[in-house]
Formats: C-alpha cells, sequence, structure tokens
C-alpha cells in the first residue's frame, strides 16, 4: 500500500474586505481616531481647521494606522447631534486632502446615510456608523458601494443613553444584537467579510457594562467578524483609576486596548496612535509568537 499523502492547505487569513481592498487580520490593527468637530470629548477643536485635520491625517498614516476614521460629528454622552450639512462641510475638505494622499483606507464615522454617501463617492472605503445601520439606506448604499461597514451597538442615542443604561446580561445582549444586525446588513446584500462589529463600550453602558463587555469579548469575536473596539480616553478609565484629567488617560487606554486584543479585537480605534501601534506589536508577539507576525 502506497503511504498516504495529506496534502497540507495553508488555511486562507481572516480578513476585513472593504471598498479599496482588504485588511488581512493576522494581527491587531490600529485605527487612527481624526475627530473635526468642535466638541469631541478628548480631542475636540483641535482638528477643527482643515489643514490641521489634513496634517494629523498624515501623521495617523505614517504612525502606522491601517485605517484612519474621520468623524464630523461628536457622539460623545449628552451631545445633541448636528445637521447633515454641517458635518459634510467640516470633513468634505478634509476628505478631498487627504484621498490621494495616504494610503490607508479610510473609513467614515457617521450616522447619517447622506455623509456617508458622499464620503464614498469621495473615496472612503468604510462605513463606520454607532447605530449599527439602523437606518435601512446606509446598508443599502454600502452594499451599493461595497464598502467596508462598522455595526456598532448602542443603547438609545447620545443625548441620553448614559441615563441609567439597563441590562438583564449585557454580553449576551450586545452579542445577539451584532449577530442580528450582522445578518440583516448581509440580507441588504453587504459580503459577510466587509461587516465589522463592535461592542460600543460607553454607548448606553455603565461601567460595570463596559467591563463585562470587554471580559466577554471572545464571545462576541466567536461570531466570526471583524472586532472593532474603541476604549481610547473613554470614561470608564478615569473610573477605574487611569487618569482623570483626558491627556492622563494613555497608559489606561493602552492596557484596556491591550487586554482587548488578547480577547480577539481585530481592530483598536485610538487617538494616540504611535503609542497604541507600539503596544499592539508587543502584544501580537506575545500572543501569536513571533514567528507569526
Ligand atoms: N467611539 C466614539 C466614536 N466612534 N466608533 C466605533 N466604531 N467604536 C467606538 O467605540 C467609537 C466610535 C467616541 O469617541 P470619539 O470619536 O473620540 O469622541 P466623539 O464621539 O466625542 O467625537
Amino acid at each position: 500500500m502506497p503511504p498516504t499523502i495529506t496534502r497540507i492547505v495553508p488555511k486562507s487569513p481572516r480578513v476585513w474586505r472593504h471598498r479599496s481592498g482588504e485588511i488581512v487580520l493576522d494581527r491587531t490593527h490600529v485605527m487612527g481616531v481624526l475627530n473635526v468637530t468642535p466638541d469631541s470629548f478628548s480631542d475636540g477643536g483641535r482638528y477643527l481647521a482643515p489643514e490641521a485635520a489634513i496634517q494629523r491625517a498624515l501623521e495617523i498614516a505614517q504612525q502606522g494606522a491601517s485605517i484612519l476614521d474621520v468623524g464630523g460629528e461628536s457622539t460623545r454622552p449628552g451631545s445633541v447631534g448636528v445637521s447633515a450639512e454641517e458635518e459634510w462641510r467640516r470633513i468634505d475638505p478634509v476628505l478631498r486632502g487627504v484621498v490621494h494622499t495616504i494610503d490607508v483606507p479610510i473609513s467614515i464615522d457617521t450616522r447619517k446615510p447622506d455623509v456617508a454617501e458622499k464620503a464614498l463617492e469621495r473615496g472612503a472605503a468604510i462605513i463606520n456608523d454607532v447605530t449599527g445601520l439602523s437606518d435601512p439606506r446606509m446598508a443599502r448604499l454600502a452594499a451599493k458601494a461595497r464598502a467596508g461597514v462598522v455595526v456598532m451597538h448602542m443603547r438609545g442615542d447620545p443625548a441620553t443613553m448614559q441615563k441609567a443604561p439597563q441590562y438583564a446580561n449585557v454580553a449576551d445582549e450586545v452579542r445577539d444584537f451584532l449577530a442580528d444586525r450582522a445578518k440583516e446588513a448581509m440580507a441588504a446584500g453587504i459580503e459577510r467579510e466587509a461587516i465589522a462589529i463592535d461592542p460600543g463600550i460607553g454607548f448606553g453602558k455603565t461601567v460595570d457594562h463596559n467591563l463585562d463587555l470587554l471580559r466577554n469579548l471572545d464571545g462576541i469575536a466567536a461570531l466570526g467578524h471583524p472586532v472593532v473596539v474603541g476604549v481610547s480616553r473613554k470614561s470608564f478609565i478615569a473610573h477605574l483609576g487611569g487618569g482623570e484629567r483626558m491627556e492622563d488617560r494613555l497608559a489606561g487606554s493602552v492596557a484596556a486596548a491591550t487586554l482587548a486584543a488578547a480577547r480577539g479585537a481585530d481592530v483598536i480605534r485610538a487617538h494616540d496612535v504611535t503609542e497604541t501601534v507600539r503596544a499592539m506589536r508587543v502584544a501580537n508577539g506575545v500572543l501569536r509568537g513571533r514567528a507569526n507576525l
């Protein structure tokens, strides 16, 4: 009897597909935050002038981010929102200024289909929607443009979401919500591998809810979609003693990001790109071994 030959077929790596290519999820990536707003909770007003925002976008790309996330409306707790016209007026010059000069895909952090549609026309590759594609137009236009999406969980809306949010079991509820929304997105024509999911740390959650979600991130990762997590500078870090002032929260943000990576996060949304990229390199070395990087 000739020996049986077992052919070893390399397992194809997981990817997050988007409008202009794909991100190979063989390590934890960083999504650099650029808020072109006067009132974002940690960097409001710093990048409202287009020149400052464009400069920061170039830095974010140079510092090793895999995605640039551009937002023109704050969704911090208590914020009331701006019109689509105002949001577009803020981000349009920035998109024009960076779309052909940086080589990382651009995601657009918006809950408004009109803004997302224009941003895709300008060259954005991903829609990051904190409402989890609650407006069916959003899913339709992402499908048509073959854009990547981030489906995030939020309880309520930014104006009221931190008023005593309650869950029977936050980890199960958020996981089930994300699974349902991802299915709906696929039914609307978005490819499975284009749909990333995000537990929405700080969006209608108490400190304990946030901690439960981070501890149970592996349950969300088990759904198989790319997992995005945003912990950067958020107030739960201050509540844990990780720095009252915004500028003191770097170590706590990196600690939370590292633990999220260990529990299955594929993409960390962060303001401090250099430090988070370095931390993820080391975390990935420890988690996966140097040979697998
Ligand atoms: N957090 C914020 C905004 N967008 N998107 C995703 N996918 N995940 C997040 O955790 C997330 C997000 C809030 O942070 P920031 O953009 O810095 O503040 P603001 O909403 O005040 O502009």
